[in-house]
């Protein structure tokens, strides 16, 4: 059975045990799949972010989904592209493990990604793609408690780039 998927459209709509979420480090609603979970979860959400305070890049934190289908969000911290030199890479491909590790942690056995930190982030499109693929199929080798990893993209020419990957 596969257990990656692309899927176009939009992350909030998806019934799975978690979505992922592209946050910033401040864990403060903001534009892009942020801003449209901040909007489909509710404002309780805030509530939640502001008692954890924060999360460092490479990193990710678990809230509720409030009034999303998904009844989990993990809040992963992407980095921002400075042109490739400050590490991130590795920074972005710790976010998709950190962000397995906790789905492990917690039983969450169904989770969507969005295209992490290659939105106003500014990470290019095709690397990201790669990076996380690669990681992704590297974790669910050796874990086969995580049943499903959807990966949600947005627009037409995203999901071409993933669907040449997957
Ligand atoms: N469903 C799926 N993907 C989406 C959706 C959606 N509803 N909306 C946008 N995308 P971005 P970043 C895609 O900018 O680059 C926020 O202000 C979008 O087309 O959301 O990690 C945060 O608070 C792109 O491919 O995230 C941070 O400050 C991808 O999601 C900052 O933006 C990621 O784009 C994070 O920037």
């Amino acid at each position: 059975m596969d257990r990656i998927r692309v899927v176009e459209g939009d992350i909030t709509r998806q019934t799975v045990d978690a979505i992922v979420n592209a946050a910033n480090a401040a864990l403060k609603a903001g534009g892009g799949v942020d801003g449209a979970i901040h909007r489909a979860a509710g404002p309780d959400l805030q509530r939640e972010l502001d008692g954890i305070g924060g999360c460092p890049t490479g990193d990710c934190r678990l809230s509720r989904g409030y009034n999303l289908p998904a009844p989990h969000i993990i809040h992963c911290v992407g980095p921002v592209w400075h042109g490739g030199g400050s590490d991130e890479e590795r920074l972005l491909e710790s976010c998709y493990r950190s962000a397995l590790a906790l789905a492990r942690r917690h039983g969450i056995r169904t989770l969507a990604f969005p295209a992490i930190s290659t939105g106003i982030y500014g990470f290019p499109k095709q690397r990201a793609a790669e990076i996380a693929v690669a990681v992704v199929r590297d974790e669910l080798a050796i874990d086969d408690a995580i049943e499903e990893v959807r990966f949600v993209v947005f627009d037409a020419e995203t999901a071409g780039i993933y669907r040449a990957l997957v």
